[in-house]
């Protein structure tokens, strides 16, 4: 391969080297120097294009194929750069990469656009270093000011904003942009349902919302030998006692409600000391806000009488929530005629995973297309994408956007 990939595979192999680990996975976290790399070899990328590249004051790269009209708006395609600790080669990288080889194809065949067309590689998306997600496109979009960084750290006690000035970013006011007339984020599916169900592509009608919590339990240590059970105040008896019924609760719900503890710590995390504290996440998702605050507030209240019934201390942070949100009907018709034509056996889903098309359906007509991830398996170094299936993907994107910037 020469500096740059000529094909999606090569791409993703490229992409992929940039916080590449031993075991196949991929760790790129938000202004990580394997994220600053990633991002300039991109930017690299779309030069070599002959595409506009250019960064945002906070790290959003973005590559434009201008429209011969100077005033024309922007459709907007891509998606995120970061990737979760240990995570896999696609997701997000596949919505990058399908963008920019998009742009390289539509304006070799067809010269400028009647609308401007722009790929971004969104700068974080994950929350997978700090306890905030979706910077790059909560900034676009509206949701996020640089006020919202201000307290926060990363586990080894990095403050957000020296992450981000020493990356180079946070330097300059940000240009909330509003000449945005679309978005539109090609992504692997993540889940099982499109290779259950033997189908190319995902036509995704809604993505669910989410509220992810950390919660903390507080008790007392003591000597694991000499403190009988009824003087313990041990947070981890109270924890387990919560994390228990919070996996029997989901399934009082619909089967739509997903709940995971992902991560839990215990202090003083030694044999014979009764621990004093333990932190854990809650994610909680649904495709509708209202059941979804209703199984929050049930989890919150089952905690609290754990604790009471352990005299411990409880708190409950909510420090992610993300509203579900609709894709445009308009584009996803589009696609249904596109996959039609091209025998592509599509499949009209929901997103049981967050993306930043969530947010850009706020401010814009917005959609998300899937293809097959084999096994379901993602957010691990072995989430795989066929070649076959990230090239059909391709295929809608480029028909649909040629469709949307120069037939219009
Ligand atoms: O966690 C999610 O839903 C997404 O992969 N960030
Ligand atoms: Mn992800
Ligand atoms: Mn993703």
């Amino acid at each position: 391969m020469g500096q740059f990939p000529i094909n999606l595979e090569e791409a993703i192999e490229w992409l992929a080297s940039f916080g590449g680990e031993s075991d196949g996975g991929v760790t790129r976290t938000l202004y990580s120097q394997s994220w600053k790399e990633a991002q300039q070899a991109l930017k690299g990328w779309l030069e070599e294009a002959g595409l506009l590249a250019n960064y945002d004051s906070i790290g959003n790269l973005f590559g434009r194929l201008p429209a011969a009209n100077p005033n024309a708006q922007t459709i907007l395609i891509g998606s995120h750069v970061d990737t979760v600790k240990s995570g896999g080669k696609y997701d997000g990288a596949y919505g990058i990469i399908s963008g920019i080889l998009a742009l390289i194809q539509l304006k070799q065949q067809f010269g400028p656009p009647a609308i401007n067309l722009e790929v971004v590689s969104f700068c974080e998306e994950e929350g997978s270093r700090f306890p905030l997600a979706l910077w790059g496109s909560g900034m676009m979009t509206g949701i996020y000011s640089f006020n919202d960084i201000r307290d926060i750290k990363d586990s080894e006690g990095i403050s957000f904003e020296t992450a981000m000035m020493a990356a180079g970013f946070g330097l300059s006011e940000f240009r909330v942009r509003n000449d945005i007339h679309t978005f539109i984020e090609l992504h692997i599916e993540q889940g099982p349902t499109l290779e259950k169900v033997e189908k190319s592509i995902g036509i995704v009608k809604a993505i669910v919302g989410q509220k992810r919590f950390r919660i903390t339990v507080n008790g007392e240590s003591n000597h694991v030998g000499t403190t009988s059970m009824k003087w313990r105040r041990d947070a981890l008896h109270g924890a387990v006692n919560m994390i228990h019924d919070l996996y029997k609760s989901v399934k009082e719900y619909d089967e739509d409600l997903v709940s995971s503890v992902g991560q839990l710590f215990v202090e003083p995390n030694v044999p014979n000391v009764i621990p004093n504290q333990v932190q854990f996440t809650v994610d909680a998702r649904h495709p509708n806000e209202s059941v979804l605050r209703s199984f929050c507030q049930q989890f919150t209240e089952m905690f609290e009488n754990h604790a009471k019934k352990l005299d411990l201390e409880l708190k409950v942070e909510m420090w992610h929530e993300v509203q579900p949100a609709q894709m445009d009907r308009k584009l996803n018709e589009t696609i249904q005629r596109i996959c039609t034509q091209n025998n592509f056996p599509s499949h009209w889903m929901n997103s049981g995973a967050g993306h930043d098309a969530q947010l850009f359906a706020r401010i814009c007509p917005t959609t998300i297309l899937f293809v097959p991830s084999q096994g379901g398996i993602s957010h691990s170094p072995l989430e795989y994408t066929s070649t076959q299936d990230l090239e059909n993907g391709l295929g809608v994107l480029i028909q649909l956007l040629h469709q949307l910037a120069y037939n219009c």
